[in-house]
């Protein structure tokens, strides 16, 4: 089933450099990656109808819509942890979300996407949520800070805007505090990406842009939350949230057609992980957390003079880890060779591609435990373990990882079975090889598992595994 086809126009806004792609093949392009927190595949506009996104829309439109488009993880840390690496983050020790005073952390010996492209020349920014570590004025951990990690210039939030995206307190800009910030958390970012473009110099520049929407606890402008009044206000007040996200990136849009900075930028749009409402999703199994599409497919969007392809919607699977590798191919950097994503630039320029590796995810808290794409398949294990597993990282789930294994499979084709309701793992002729190559796949988490100490002992057994919703 393929839910979007149909909306975008080829038409009107095929602009001239892709008819003449000699005249913009820039060397070192401009980078904008934003991320939105937590936004389903059915949040966007054209896929799901129920809010407005035409910022997004008009991206979407200019450049082209990855349709079957993966976060990297079914939350935050992890999912960041594979757009910064272009590794599995399971690989790199980010087993969770990073809950406040924690060890888990982005290691420093990783190589980021902006340390690369630091090596290019490029000026590196991140606005807005961090979540790879700890992030305040006085560090207690020593993780490695945003500086650390290749940006030149940091103004972020360790974890969620708090108390909510109206009037946070936790901003800290390169290291110093700013307690209250008065506005919205969106169009704050918004403003920093601005003022930090205003005082650039002529080099290439990135700019991550992690907005906190529509991320719990949600805050919009009262009128935005009005526009939605015909639904129930709890909807209403998550769908303004993702319209007032699309807003801010209107904002910038502008901006940078106001500075000529459009022809020669990159402009890249997703979400962390699938939206913890299930209308959000779109008939997407499952929510945010789970491994079930629900949790982990998401809008994917490029913008970018240099695209060929005539497509304006590709439906090759491609995900979050394979950015890094993208951006080091159009930029001629040689990305570390122990990537888990494959460069999706042949899909940008019309050509063939060909996948280094699948695309896999494995989170410990949720059944099933991992999850691999296999062309249209998408090939899910189970270990039927009934143990309560923390919410927040502990060393009881450490030692889990160390001896998990599999017990049940589960098989869909998502070409015919887009809501992962049909199991066609035991009578498919490939049930044993797929069993072999998922089965693989564990054992390499296990036999990389990060030596993370200091882990918290107790249970949380608020949430755990048991207690949560089976799909
Ligand atoms: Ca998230």
């Amino acid at each position: 089933m393929n839910r979007i086809l149909i909306f975008i126009s080829i038409t009107s806004l095929f602009w001239m450099g892709c008819e003449n792609p000699s005249v913009n093949e820039p060397k070192r392009p401009n980078i904008v990656f934003l991320l939105a927190d937590d936004m389903g595949y059915g949040d966007f506009e054209k896929v799901g109808g129920s809010t407005k996104t035409p910022n997004l829309n008009r991206l979407a439109e200019e450049g082209v819509f990855f349709d079957n488009f993966y976060a990297a993880g079914p939350n935050c840390s992890p999912s960041r942890t594979g757009l910064m690496t272009g590794k599995s983050p399971a690989k790199v020790g980010m087993y969770s979300y990073r809950p406040p005073m924690h060890p888990l952390h982005l290691p420093d010996q990783e190589v980021t996407l902006a340390e690369l492209l630091k090596t290019k020349g490029y000026q590196t920014a991140h606005i807005g949520k961090w979540h790879l570590g700890e992030l305040m004025e006085k560090p207690v951990f020593n993780h490695p800070q945003p500086q650390d990690q290749g940006f030149d210039y940091s103004l972020g939030t360790e974890n969620n805007a708090e108390p909510s995206h109206l009037n946070p307190i936790n901003f800290v800009r390169n290291g110093k505090a700013l307690g209250l910030v008065e506005g919205y958390s969106c169009q704050i970012v918004a403003q920093e990406c601005m003022d930090w473009l205003d005082q650039k110099n002529d080099d290439p520049f990135f700019l991550y842009v992690a907005f906190h929407e529509p991320h719990a606890k949600v805050a919009s402008p009262p009128e935005l939350v009005e526009k939605y009044s015909d639904q129930a206000l709890k909807d209403a007040k998550y769908l303004a949230n993702i319209d007032h996200l699309d807003m801010a990136i209107g904002r910038l849009l502008d901006y940078l057609e106001q500075n000529d900075l459009m022809d020669n930028t990159i402009i890249m749009f997703s979400s962390d992980n699938g939206s913890y409402r299930l209308a959000s999703n779109a008939g997407l199994k499952a929510v945010k957390s789970y491994l079930y599409d629900g949790g982990i497919r998401v809008p994917g969007i490029v913008r970018w003079p240099g695209i060929k392809t005539d497509k304006k919607v590709i439906d090759t699977p491609t995900g979050l880890v394979d950015v890094l590798p993208t951006l080091c191919e159009i930029t001629g950097i040689d990305p570390p060779d122990d990537l888990d994503g494959t460069s999706f630039l042949p899909l940008l320029e019309g050509k063939p591609f060909v996948r280094k590796r699948p695309l896999y995810w494995f989170f410990y808290r949720t059944v099933p435990e991992i999850a691999m794409r296999v062309g249209n398949h998408m090939i899910l294990g189970l270990d039927r373990d009934t143990i309560p597993r923390s919410h927040q990282f502990s060393q009881d789930d450490y030692d889990y990882l160390k001896t998990i294994s599999l017990k049940d499979y589960e098989l869909y084709d998502l070409r015919q079975d887009f809501s992962q309701k049909n199991n066609l793992f035991d009578a498919h002729p490939k049930k044993d090889s797929l069993k072999a190559l998922i089965d693989h796949q564990l054992v390499e988490i296990r036999n990389l598992l990060y030596p993370w100490k200091e882990l918290p002992l107790k249970l949380d057994r608020r949430k755990n595994k048991i207690k949560w919703v089976r799909y």
